[in-house]
């Protein structure tokens, strides 16, 4: 991971932004820029009596206030932001003339959002939920932006079921509940009917939908576009963000928890990464095939519910992504950013995919919407960082100065120089295509085949991710209150795998009902594909993670500082968790200052945990049920839990027997302990539930 030398902060703003630093000694103006004589009282009729009409400072202020709110995102409300820039790694000027990839170490300026999808702007981080990942490139040549998710395919395959999907999974109208939730009748009646979704929906009941981070997570373009090379040739490609940090989920009892203790756990680790100078990285990685592949492909490569798994064509990374600035205003940057798929610039071109045929109407309209008019492009995060020539004028906010006398075109008033005009020869041309057949509404056949890439994701889990996807559809399941639409679920779910289906019906105590009959027959020679499995691909090290470390006044200094030294510096963070927020000391007299209260820190705030109290303080700590849970929760969560002798009293206190995955530390085996903490999880410790 790159590291920076200055604070993120230390850069301000871009593309003409009005930069609202205070100053020192500034004097504070209305938004008239009148000097305020008072910002504390209302201007009144006596000490006690009415406020006037004319106070306008007041107005101005209550006005601008009550007007703060625009309308959320109608999905993908809960967002997190960040900038960075894409860097080109290989140049194929061959394939596409897109502006990023036109010479190795070329860098273009990036804004990402990563978002949940059916939570409000206030619900939680850690729903079981897709993650948005949606990138916008500033290039040469326009805005480019790739709308992405965390999961590489969809719910649906044509735009027409999309505010049913929605609906279906938001709160139910009658009763206003449950938030931030698939688990609920309405979600699974809905699935339940679409088979078409089913493929989906085990990559949500999968670990891929409680990510432990927007930082060790994939994303994916979803969709197949095309690459178009600067002589009209044109392939298709999909694209794909692959984490340098490595693939990690938690598990959903952590998520559970997590959600109480750290609502906000996502948005926080980006922040402290990207302010501690961890700079996350994704390379990009392009599958490019041809006409011929589309034709000769098992599945319809339009169809957003199928894969082209990467065994079959190889991901060629072509440039590397870094986030290393956060945003400096979450309203302004964040909130206001506005993604379109429609958005791409010469090089790109879409496909006939009637998903992204129908964002591609979708995204524009709902800026109009959130955004309140036509020039939210003139909002900087939105702002194209290359010249904008046009004749579209006027407009709700209108923010530049159009001058000149002529607004039209073709005129003569602007002379040569002065007039935009359209470029022939190298101005945005899309692909001449073919096009043709009856206008129908239909679905084409060769989207028929619902089962048989559900099939192959749910062989290429290890066993303990397939255990994780049948406990989350019989948890979600089991919250249905209409027993008809779970044994319409597992209907669905024989013609993926006898053995998914029958460990959903175990979990939820229902005899298996007959298969749903499927429009085409499930295949089941696809093979296994590595890539989609996440502990096939974690990262090989704790770089990035966090350790938290339960210490008391008079812990062993010396042990203290060798697990900080050898975390840290293995790219690790430490924080340190006490019985109180307040200083203490160690043995050996370093003064230590706690991150956190043991109140308010349970370990799932951590991927491992050291426990090394001193032998009094691990008495008094086995007296508190905080601490007692601490190291409980450390434990059935499978995580590597150091501990050193003194710990004793509250190992057996929390009922924690050690075994493999618990060594006693002792400052000669910190590093033992580090690279046993890679693997992130002691996975062979049987579950507890
Ligand atoms: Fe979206 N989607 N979507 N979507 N989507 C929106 O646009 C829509 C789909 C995705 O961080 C909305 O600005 C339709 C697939 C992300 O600001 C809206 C269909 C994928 C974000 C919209 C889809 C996505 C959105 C709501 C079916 C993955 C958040 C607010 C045809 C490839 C972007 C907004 C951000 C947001 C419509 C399906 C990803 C309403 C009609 C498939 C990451 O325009």
């Amino acid at each position: 991971m790159a590291r920076r030398t200055t604070t993120s902060k230390d850069r301000t703003g871009e593309g003409g932004e009005l930069h609202q630093a205070p100053t020192k000694g500034q004097v504070m103006t209305t938004a008239q820029g009148v000097p305020m004589g008072d910002d504390q009282n209302s201007l009144k009729v006596g000490e006690r009596g009415p406020t006037l009409l004319e106070d306008f400072a007041m107005r101005e202020k209550i006005f601008h206030f009550d007007h703060e709110r625009i309308p959320e995102r109608v999905v993908h409300a809960r967002g997190y932001g960040a900038h960075g820039y894409l860097e080109c790694l290989d140049p194929v000027t061959d394939l596409t003339r897109a502006a990023p990839f036109a010479r190795k170490g070329k860098r273009t300026e990036a804004f990402v959002r990563f978002s949940t999808v059916a939570g409000n702007l206030g619900s939680f981080d850690l729903a079981r939920d897709v993650r948005g990942f949606a990138v916008k490139l500033y290039t040469d040549e326009g805005n480019w932006d790739l709308v992405g998710n965390n999961i590489p395919v969809f719910f649906i395959q044509d735009a027409m079921k999309f505010p049913d999907l929605v609906h279906a999974v938001k709160e139910e109208q009658d009763r206003g509940w449950p938030q931030a939730q698939s688990a609920h009748d309405t979600f699974w009646d809905f699935i339940s009917l679409m088979p078409e979704s089913t493929h989906m929906t085990l990559w949500q009941m999968s670990d891929r939908a409680i990510p432990r981070s927007f930082r060790f997570m994939e994303g994916f373009g979803v969709h197949t576009f095309r690459f178009v090379n600067a002589d009209g040739e044109s392939t298709f490609v999909k694209f794909h963000w692959k984490p340098r940090q490595g693939l990690q989920s938690v598990v959903w009892n952590e998520a559970v928890k997590i959600n109480g203790a750290d609502p906000d756990f996502h948005r926080r680790d980006l922040y402290a990464a990207i302010e501690a100078g961890d700079f996350p990285q994704w390379d990009l990685g392009v599958q490019v095939f041809d006409e011929a592949f589309a034709e000769e492909f098992e599945f319809d490569v339009l169809d957003a519910t199928k894969i082209i798994p990467e065994e079959q064509v190889p991901v060629r990374t072509i440039a590397r992504l870094t986030l290393d600035r956060v945003a400096s205003n979450v309203f302004a940057e964040t909130e206001q950013v506005a993604f379109c798929t429609q958005n791409i610039v010469p090089g790109i071109d879409f496909s006939d995919d009637p998903l992204l045929q129908g964002r591609n109407f979708s995204y524009l309209d709902t800026q109009l919407k959130r955004l309140g008019g036509p020039n939210f492009t003139q909002i900087p995060i939105n702002a194209p960082r290359c010249p904008v020539a046009h004749f579209q004028r006027d407009g709700h906010m209108q923010m530049s100065r159009q001058e000149g006398r002529a607004n039209y075109e073709p005129n003569s008033l602007s002379g040569d120089e002065r007039g935009p005009r359209a470029d022939v020869d190298n101005g945005y041309t899309s692909v001449p295509r073919e096009e043709g057949g009856q206008v129908r509404r239909v679905r084409s056949e060769t989207f028929a085949d619902h089962y048989s890439q559900a099939r192959q994701f749910w062989i290429s889990q290890t066993d303990v991710e397939q255990q994780h996807i049948v406990a989350a559809y019989a948890f979600e399941l089991g919250k249905c209150e209409l027993p008809a639409i779970r044994t319409r679920m597992l209907g669905n779910l024989r013609n993926v795998h006898e053995d998914l289906a029958q460990g959903v019906a175990d979990e939820l105590g229902m005899p298996l009902p007959e298969a749903n009959p499927a429009a085409v027959e499930p295949r089941t020679d696809l093979p296994e594909s590595p890539a989609l499995s996440i502990l096939l691909n974690g990262p090989d090290s704790f770089a990035g993670r966090k350790l938290g470390v339960l210490v008391t006044a008079g812990s062993d200094g010396a042990l203290v500082k060798a697990l900080e030294e050898a975390f840290t510096e293995a790219g690790a963070l430490v924080e340190y968790v006490a019985p109180a927020a307040g200083p203490l000391k160690l043995k050996g007299g370093r003064k230590l200052v706690p991150d956190h209260a043991v109140v308010g820190a349970p370990s799932v705030l951590f991927d491992a945990v050291a426990v090394v109290p001193s032998a009094d303080g691990a008495q008094q700590l086995a007296e508190r049920k905080t601490a007692r849970d601490f190291v409980d929760d450390a434990f059935a969560h499978q995580k590597f839990l150091g501990w050193s002798a003194d710990a004793q009293a509250l190992l057996d206190a929390a009922g924690v027997t050690p075994d493999d995955g618990c060594p006693e530390l002792t400052t000669g085996s910190v590093t033992d302990f580090l690279e046993q903490c890679a693997a992130l999880r002691h996975w062979e410790r049987p579950v507890q539930d």
